[in-house]
């Protein structure tokens, strides 16, 4: 473990505590149920366990992204899903904190934190997934009006949120040089909302298709003008796949915890199946693993916050946490065996969340290309 400083084992603790109490005894059922746990979400976030890395003057926790990983892990830990919607307000907030004036910090981040809102960052489409600059959702002028016409898919919190950070084209030929970014209140007349996704795993985490029909908005919520939204996308998810990153240490984490108590009590052949080579390798393998993503992600996150050029490590940390989730959550289950295999013991639901890891904020074959890109520059 890292030597972490007094306040930040504080931190660590206080996220660990409200995993262990607050989140983990309901994941289960509301993962069978496919349920959203707004009020838990809600009393997080009056705890500051999201809006981690907004600054405090604007109502956000203030922590650096270092620190905020260290609480996302511990978030994560309770449950994957849960991580996934308090992480969701960082991830949409971001781009009005980087590209914003202050008269819309005040209003899209400032005022929605006050009253414990939720935003979501849309930018993926049916028709648009991997191919960010490929987005098809339109933004068009109408005298001081913009109007937003189009789809949007996978949206995180999308059936709860107070407010839409949404990322269209002005002109679709231009490709990424059309893009845009607009928020788009959650009462916007044309605007609706699709049901829940019913998932795989992460199954608590609301995840909607999102309609804009001809939803108009004032000028003054163009965040990124036509040009300057994809890499405004871009710099976003650089700084928040540290955060995405820890979610995968944190369900990684408390799967091999479960599995290695477990191998210390399960007796097989008579002895404890700890004491098997074949059931040790499978620990060493995971421990080894989990460090090795959680230093990965630790550094990415303290480059970010140097101000240094991340997107390699960013990748790098996101590729391979999201990629040791899957492993790791594997053997944990192949070490409980049958028992794994049942909704009895939590191994299955850490296994199942940790699938969309490897999908979601830029799937593992699309951060190979990043990194591939980085190191080939
Ligand atoms: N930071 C700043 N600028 C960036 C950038 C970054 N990390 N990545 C790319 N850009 C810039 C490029 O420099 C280029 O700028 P110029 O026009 O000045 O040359 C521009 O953006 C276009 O970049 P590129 O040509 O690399 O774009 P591509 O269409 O090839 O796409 C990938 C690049 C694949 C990296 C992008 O589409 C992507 O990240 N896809 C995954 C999206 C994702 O994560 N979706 C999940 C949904 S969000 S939860």
């Amino acid at each position: 473990m890292l030597n972490f400083t007094e306040e930040q084992n504080f931190l660590r603790l206080t996220a660990q505590r409200f995993a262990s109490e607050r989140i983990f005894p309901t994941s289960q059922a509301l993962d069978e149920r496919g349920e959203f746990p707004l009020d838990l979400i809600k009393e997080a976030a009056t705890l500051g366990l999201n809006n981690l890395v907004l600054d405090a003057e604007l109502g956000g926790t203030g922590l650096s992204l270092f620190d905020a990983c260290i609480v996302v892990e511990e978030l994560a830990g309770g449950c994957g899903g849960i991580a996934t919607s308090l992480v969701a307000n960082d991830l949409a907030l971001l781009p009005i904190n980087l590209a914003g004036n202050q008269e819309q910090k005040e209003w899209f981040i400032k005022d929605l934190i006050t009253r414990a809102g939720l935003a979501s960052f849309c930018l993926s489409e049916p028709g648009a997934g991997s191919d960010a600059a490929g987005i098809s959702t339109t933004f068009a002028e109408d005298g001081d009006s913009i109007i937003v016409n189009g789809n949007k898919q996978w949206i995180t919190n999308g059936g709860y949120a107070d407010q839409f950070t949404v990322f269209g084209t002005f002109d679709r030929k231009l490709k990424h040089k059309g893009i845009a970014c607009v928020v788009v209140p959650g009462d916007a007349a044309g605007l609706s909302r699709g049901p829940h996704e019913n998932k795989l795993g992460q199954r608590c985490s609301n995840t909607v298709p999102l309609n804009f029909d001809g939803v108009r908005v004032p000028k003054s919520h163009l965040i990124a003008p036509k040009g300057a939204g994809f890499k405004l996308a871009m710099e976003t998810l650089d700084l928040s796949r540290p955060l995405t990153a820890s979610i995968a240490v944190g369900i990684a984490q408390a799967a091999y915890r479960y599995s290695l108590n477990y191998a210390k009590e399960r007796e097989q052949f008579g002895v404890k199946i700890a004491t098997f080579q074949s059931i040790q390798n499978m620990l060493a393998d995971m421990a080894t693993e989990i460090e090795a993503s959680r230093l990965l992600t630790f550094h990415s996150a303290s480059l970010l916050d140097r101000k240094e050029q991340a997107t390699l490590h960013s990748s790098m940390a996101k590729r391979f946490a999201a990629d040791t989730a899957m492993k790791v959550t594997v053997d944990a289950v192949q070490i409980l065996g049958g028992n794994g295999y049942t909704k009895d013991y939590p191994v299955e639901k850490f296994m199942r969340d940790a699938k969309l890891m490897q999908i979601y904020e830029g799937t593992s074959q699309i951060q190979r290309l990043v990194i591939a890109r980085e190191i080939l520059r």
